[in-house]
């Protein structure tokens, strides 16, 4: 393992001998780079993986520049959370790659409950939700060539009072949610535990498992939504009824009754809420 970027000052409980020991147990994983400050672990994952190659895990204390899907803004303040991305080359063919932010949804679910004891849903396509709130999201975006870079924002210290205005109320942390301040290590520890798991099954071919996992982990299926489809725009509203083989949402909509298959999208509303729900 190596140090390669960053220093670690002692204030930190991810010191480089934690960063070792737990990439050095995880067999899809070779380096890690750990940043104090940098302006979004997935914009400098990518880049080092396409001079590096995969294996790699880039985590930082503080991201200045933190983004979500579509342009968003993900709120990553010094200390709060475990802001990282993962740069791997899964041994599948690109187009069942789709299922890797399933997979990371999946595993961080199971590690939130493993180390914290925090029963958390999945809402479709890429937030881990506690009570209704967004205590995770997810961000898949292919390249390097041949490769994919999982970021991943999981709020861990936060109080209500630390999140900004424009998500007070939405988001909530693992703090809040299990009334105990977690170390980061350990949820780090947990989560790429649950990943490998979830990963090594992918590679097997195992997505029935995998599909059945998300079904069950759904907060959406059974309730009324509407979803706004990327690219287009348009507005998808009817009773989501099932999640396909790749992860994506099924949704039966319209008269006559019809199927849409949704790969990607932001859920405007739910009905009834997902408070009812976890
Ligand atoms: C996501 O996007 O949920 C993907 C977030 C991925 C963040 C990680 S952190 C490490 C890596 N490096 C990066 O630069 N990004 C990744 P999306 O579904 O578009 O949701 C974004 C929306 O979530 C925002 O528009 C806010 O409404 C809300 N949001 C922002 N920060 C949040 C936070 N810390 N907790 C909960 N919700 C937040």
């Amino acid at each position: 393992m190596t140090d390669s970027a960053g220093s670690l000052g002692p204030d930190t409980e991810l010191s480089a001998a934690f960063l070792d020991r737990v990439t050095g147990d995880t067999p899809f994983l070779q380096r890690w780079i750990w940043e104090r400050q940098v302006d979004s672990t997935q914009r400098l994952a990518r880049e080092r993986g396409a001079t590096d190659g995969p294996g790699l895990l880039v985590i930082a204390d503080e991201q200045t520049r933190g983004r979500g899907r579509q342009g968003r803004t993900w709120f990553s303040p010094a200390g709060a959370g475990l802001w990282m991305s993962l740069v791997l080359a899964p041994r599948r063919p690109g187009d069942a790659w789709p299922l890797l932010t399933s997979l990371t949804a999946l595993a961080l679910r199971d590690a939130l409950d493993a180390a914290a004891g925090i029963g958390c849903g999945i809402k479709w396509p890429n937030d881990l939700n506690h009570r209704g709130r967004k205590i995770a999201g997810i961000l898949a975006d292919v390249g390097p060539p041949g490769m994919v870079a999982l970021g991943i924002g999981l709020n861990v210290r936060q109080t209500d009072g630390d999140f900004p205005a424009e998500v007070r109320g939405l988001a909530t942390s693992v703090r809040i949610a299990s009334g105990a301040v977690f170390s980061r290590g350990a949820l780090l520890d947990g989560f790429l535990r649950a990943f490998g798991g979830w990963l090594a099954r992918f590679e097997a071919g195992e997505d029935a498992a995998i599909i059945r996992a998300l079904r069950g982990a759904s907060l959406l299926l059974g309730r009324t939504v509407v979803v706004v489809r990327e690219g287009s725009g348009e507005e998808v509203r009817g009773e989501a009824v099932g999640i396909g083989p790749l992860g994506e949402l099924v949704v039966e909509t319209g008269s006559p009754m019809r199927q849409v298959r949704l790969m990607s999208g932001s859920v405007l509303r739910v009905v009834p809420p997902l408070e009812v729900a976890s």
